[in-house]
């Protein structure tokens, strides 16, 4: 089984003026299909490994050779994260949460506006390239984390619920060295019924 790009489940333009049309192009048909094609290729000759699903690769990576390990971590995690992530966006997106996830999330971080500034100040500081993820750790409490590179939670045995990409190629064309100005604007393109089908699930 060879894993393949999946579409984007809206258009280029769909998440404009927040994320611009020519950065969806090159982070979803460049970037993520080149993390398709290099998990593809590590795991060439090895029949019994693309047998298994990229979140059964990510959650069990002691199994993997390790000649392939460090390929297959940040190329299925690439892979995965970006899967993910364009899932948890939309057309006029934004707004806040509803139902148990806005209890869980007030319950942990005191309110919706505590836990945004709690996870954009995670977003700003995390050093060189990688990922903020609101999840649901193994003592099935939600937390803020950091990933570095293309490591994704799921490898740390916790379910990812919201995930921001915070390299470069997330937001360079539009943002350059603003960050902060694209993660404040990237909340407006949140995706919260998405996120509240990954907490129930
Ligand atoms: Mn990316």
């Amino acid at each position: 089984m060879k894993h393949t790009l999946p579409e984007l489940p809206y258009g280029l333009d769909a998440l404009e003026p927040y994320i611009d049309a020519k950065t969806m192009e090159v982070h979803h048909d460049k970037h993520h299909q080149a993390y398709v094609d290099k998990l593809n290729a590590a795991l060439e000759g090895h029949e019994d490994l693309q047998e298994l699903t990229v979140e059964e690769i990510l959650s069990n990576l002691d199994r993997i050779p390790e000649e392939i390990r460090i390929a297959v971590k940040n190329n299925g995690g690439g892979h995965y994260n970006h899967s993910l992530f364009w899932k948890m966006m939309k057309h006029d997106g934004g707004g806040e949460p509803t139902g148990d996830l806005a209890d869980a999330i007030a319950k942990k971080f005191g309110d919706i506006s505590k836990f945004k500034e709690s996870f954009a100040n995670a977003a700003a500081t995390l050093f060189g390239s990688g990922w903020v993820w609101l999840v649901e750790n193994n003592d099935n409490e939600l937390e803020i984390v950091q990933t570095r590179n293309q490591d994704s939670p799921i490898s740390d045995g916790q379910k990812p619920l919201l995930g921001l990409d915070v390299w470069e190629h997330a937001y360079y064309l539009k943002y350059q060295n603003r960050r902060p100005e694209y993660i404040a604007n990237w909340w407006n393109a949140v995706n919260w019924d998405k996120v509240e089908e990954n907490y129930k699930s």
